[in-house]
């Protein structure tokens, strides 16, 4: 059966080989890339190929809950129903919200939209797209009139220069960048340019990096298109007949702030590095240029994505094979959400709130109660639950707890709320815990519906599992609130006909100007849908959008946007924090927390800064730092990275739940949006940072947490026994833990004046409890061995007395490290990456880590080469 990926906006296309039986998810049935998905071909990343175990979550959410009390579906949905008539009746339909995910399918979408826009009257039902894509709606609103992208992943094929600007590729959208590494290896003309602050693994494989100031996206972008039109570079007939605007962007860049010279000092960069790019440009009319959250989340988002879409308007390099603005969606149905309309100031099928737009979408809806105006958007709208203002809230397949900016201020807001019911896979995810009322949902695999990826491209999810307990799809439990409120319109009785509604509705764009039209699905039968094979709309036709020139505003025309660079306040004693992904998980890690072999790339809550300024800081590696905002504080370890600017720190986003505990990142992070799109500025926080003194660092395995108190906790999902990293502010003492722990073994390191406390059963070790003064610097993975058979004290101390230096997970796949890859180079003196896959498969299945791979075998090379030549010079 064919599925597809839930993870990322790339949207891969998965093949399930046998019969699940549920319960028995280790038995036969295979995950594996679909061969005839034209977005992957075949090729899964690390978190495409870890979808079966993923399926296994430790706790599920069987059974609707009211409070502590099991209840049954009828009663939730019932009890749900009467509270939001309540709550509008007495305080009218703005006082409700819904806040939904770009995670949801289609048919989820399209009913909570049509819930709360047409029948209850509110627009106040956002999504986390606004955290994630909202810029480039709003930049793609302005310059075309709506939100398209032009871009074809074939368009890689094709392409002589891709720039990849505010995003990390390699660890994101991995199959993609996969797809770019090919394209280079068949055209070695293609060049790649990587525009980020960090050095990514995704900038080390670049052909020029440019490590640019926080935000110094616009000026770039202005400064480019300065330098173009100094050098006659500029499509002066695209830009006479296709676009508007272009007079105030000519008199914008002619500022003296957008010369190469200020703008290469202003960014950081030196005139040579700036120039090269701008030269590249340029002289490659076949350009591509990728964007995503360096862009998007940013105070000025819009702005950039503008920044970016200019230039390439400017130049006619859009509408064309190779050319164009492509902005990457995050989630697997980000895109398929923008065309149902579920942001707060969007209607549905891409239509605004202009009367002509609503009167058509009232009608076709039949609404009784036709909302007029745009609702509020994500961080306005649990402002307002905070006010009191909003009182009751229902959030679907999102966990704003931890993935919105000034979370704590969030969890407070839903603590007040009035009402707030929460639809989830899981009953751990952070904002289940404020719920009134939890739905259980029916998960990836166990439900069926359509999503649309990065490149307009639409798939079917398809269930292949039987939901457990009584979990259900989401667009069921929305369309029953709905009846239940005595709602017409929302007796749908199979998911097919949801989105044979919705493609009917898309036919009032017909004879408009909007593109986004899959009306000819409204005939589609059970069986069609069933059958449904991958295709990008606009249906049917293989040119790109926009090849006749012709844009979807009022004129025809593009708009080209006047967006002015605006130099940053200092913010003296404050490090800029920034905030992303990691390669191996994915967001809040409910879905992914618990596979062993991604939680060992970044085994704990972990903050990094360049060497240097540590050293400057008098910070080691390994220590706990407190990280503080406002008023409040958060602990976490620190690590170093050379990729950083100097006044940088990184911290990835994901830790949550039961994984992070009290290390979520977005309690640091300001509420500070983009004016325009509402998107948070989760790229540039101001915090402060400082050492925190812990008189005991440790590492406890076993089943069960510590059973003593911490100052600080993160829990790592092992195979053979789980690991919780622990610090204490007092010394935990070998007295203090005989006394919980009475069977204890405890067994001095003289090297560092630690210990180790062993805990058995019979012949088993139970659990292990590695404590030290300073931070530890040993790797606990090969101790976990201890747990897979009888113990023995000799046993430990034979691992022991090796040192277990430590080691950094590279493959996730094969699991192999970075201390293994360099062990088989030494041993056996590879040159090859082949040699090395030969040895140990890293980076054979997915690529993923191909870029660190190659790295460490550059940088054995290099030591070799330079002892070689210390050798013969001496
Ligand atoms: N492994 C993994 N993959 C994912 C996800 C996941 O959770 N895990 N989530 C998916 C989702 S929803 C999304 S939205 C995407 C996000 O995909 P990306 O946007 O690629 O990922 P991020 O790590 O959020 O950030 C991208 C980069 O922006 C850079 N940046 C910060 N500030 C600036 C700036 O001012 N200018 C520029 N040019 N760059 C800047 C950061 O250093 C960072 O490397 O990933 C998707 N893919
Ligand atoms: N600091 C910082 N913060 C960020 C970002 C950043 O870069 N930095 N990125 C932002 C971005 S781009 C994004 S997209 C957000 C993501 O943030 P969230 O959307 O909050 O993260 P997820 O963990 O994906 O949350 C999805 C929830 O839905 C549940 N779920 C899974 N499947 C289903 C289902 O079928 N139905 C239902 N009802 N529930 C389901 C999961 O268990 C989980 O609790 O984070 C944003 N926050
Ligand atoms: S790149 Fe990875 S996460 Fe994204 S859709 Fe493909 S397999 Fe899934
Ligand atoms: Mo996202």
């Amino acid at each position: 059966m064919k599925s597809a990926c839930p993870y990322c906006g790339v949207g891969c296309g998965v093949a399930v080989k046998g019969r699940f039986q549920p319960g028995s998810l280790t038995k036969q049935p295979e995950i594996v890339g679909d061969l005839s998905h034209p977005a992957n071909h075949g090729a899964l990343c690390v978190k495409g190929s870890a979808l079966k175990e993923s399926l296994s979550i430790p706790k599920r959410l069987l059974y609707p809950r009211l409070g502590n009390k099991e209840v049954s579906w009828p009663d939730a949905t019932g009890y749900i129903a009467q509270k939001l008539k309540e709550t509008v009746a007495k305080h009218g339909p703005d006082s409700v919200a819904l806040y939904v995910s770009g995670q949801l399918l289609t048919e989820d979408y399209y009913v909570a939209n049509k819930l709360m826009k047409g029948f209850i009257g509110t627009a106040n039902i956002d999504t986390n797209s606004r955290l994630c894509m909202s810029s480039a709606v709003a930049a793609h609103n302005r310059a075309f009139g709506e939100d398209l992208v032009p871009v074809h992943y074939d368009d890689i094929a094709t392409s002589d220069l891709i720039v990849i600007v505010g995003a990390n590729t390699a660890w994101t959208h991995p199959v993609l960048f996969r797809r770019i590494q090919q394209a280079r290896e068949a055209n070695p003309d293609l060049r790649l340019v990587v525009i980020d602050p960090r050095r990514t693994t995704t900038a080390e494989q670049a052909d020029l990096h440019l490590p640019i100031a926080n935000d110094g996206d616009v000026l770039l972008f202005n400064g480019l298109l300065r330098y173009l039109s100094d050098h006659h570079a500029l499509d002066d007939e695209f830009i006479a007949m296709h676009c508007e605007g272009f007079d105030s962007l000519k008199a914008e860049i002619s500022r003296d702030q957008y010369r190469l010279a200020r703008c290469a000092e202003s960014l950081g960069l030196s005139r040579e590095q700036l120039n090269t790019f701008y030269a590249m440009f340029r002289d490659t009319p076949n350009t591509l240029t990728l964007f995503c959250q360096g862009i998007n989340q940013s105070a000025n988002g819009t702005d950039k994505a503008n920044a970016v879409i200019n230039c390439h308007l400017a130049t006619g390099r859009i509408g064309k094979p190779g050319a164009g603005p492509f902005s990457l969606t995050g989630q697997p149905n980000a895109m398929g959400g923008r065309e149902v309309g579920g942001l707060a100031n969007q209607l549905a099928v891409h239509r605004g709130f202009d009367p002509e737009s609503v009167a058509a979408v009232g009608d076709f809806w039949q609404a009784p109660n036709m909302t007029t105006q745009p609702g509020l958007k994500a961080v306005e709208l649990f402002e307002a639950i905070h006010q009191g203002k909003i009182k009751f809230v229902w959030v679907i397949a999102t966990n704003p707890v931890v993935s919105l900016p000034d979370s704590r201020k969030v969890a407070e807001a839903l603590a007040r709320c009035e009402c707030v019911v929460v639809s989830d896979i899981s009953p751990e995810a952070d904002t289940a815990a404020f719920a009134d009322v939890l739905l259980p949902a029916a998960g990836w695999g166990e439900k069926d519906g359509m999503v649309t990826n990065s490149e307009r491209m639409i798939s079917r999810q398809r269930a292949f599992l039987s939901p457990p307990g009584e979990a259900k799809a989401d667009w069921w439990a929305i369309c029953e609130v709905a009846k239940k409120m005595g709602f017409s319109g929302f007796d749908f009785a199979t998911v097919a006909d949801v989105y044979r509604e919705y493609a009917a509705l898309s036919r009032i764009n017909r004879d408009s100007p909007y593109l986004f039209d899959i009306s000819s699905l409204s005939s589609m039968t059970d069986a069609e849908y069933a059958d449904w094979q991958p295709q990008r709309w606009p249906l049917g036709r293989e040119s790109h959008l926009f090849s006749d020139g012709v844009f979807p505003t009022a004129s025809g025309r593009a708009n080209l946007i006047t967006v002015r660079h605006r130099e940053q306040a200092a913010r003296p004693g404050v490090w800029w924090l920034n905030t992303g992904r990691q390669r191996d998980q994915w967001h809040t890690m409910t879905r992914t927390g618990h596979i062993a072999r991604l939680a060992e790339s970044e085994t704990e809550p972990t903050v990094y800064m360049h060497p240097l300024s540590a050293s400057q800081s008098q910070l080691t590696e390994g220590q706990l730092v407190s990280l503080g905002y406002d008023g409040n504080s958060m602990l976490a370890k620190l690590a170093v990275d050379e990729g950083l600017s100097s006044n940088q720190l990184y911290m990835s986003m994901h830790w949550a739940g039961a994984f992070g505990f009290a290390s979520r990142v977005n309690q640091m992070v300001a509420p500070e949006v983009d004016p325009v799109s509402g998107q948070p500025a989760f790229k540039s926080a101001g915090v402060t940072l400082s050492p925190t003194r812990a008189a005991s660092y440790g590492i406890w395995m076993g089943d069960q947490p510590p059973p003593f108190e911490t100052d600080f906790l993160s829990f790592q999902t092992g195979d053979k026994v789980n690991l919780w990293r622990f610090a204490c502010s007092t010394p935990l003492s070998k007295s203090h833990l005989y006394g919980l722990t009475p069977q204890a073994l405890v067994i001095d390191d003289a090297g560092n004046g630690g210990w180790t406390a062993l805990m058995t059963a019979g012949t088993r070790l139970t659990a292990m409890c590695l404590v030290s003064e300073q931070p530890l610097r040993s790797d606990p993975q090969p101790y976990t061995a201890l747990f897979d058979k009888a113990f023995s004290v000799s046993a430990f101390l034979a691992l022991a007395m090796q040192g277990q230096a430590p080691s950094k997970l590279v493959c996730s796949c094969f699991r192999v490290t970075d201390r293994q890859i360099m062990h088989a180079i030494e041993q056996h003196g590879l040159t090859s990456l082949a040699g090395l896959q030969a040895q140990l498969k890293c980076g054979s299945n997915c690529g993923s880590c191909l870029g660190e791979v190659k790295a460490l075998l550059k940088q054995t090379q290099v030591n070799t080469e330079e002892a070689v030549t210390e050798g013969e010079q001496g």
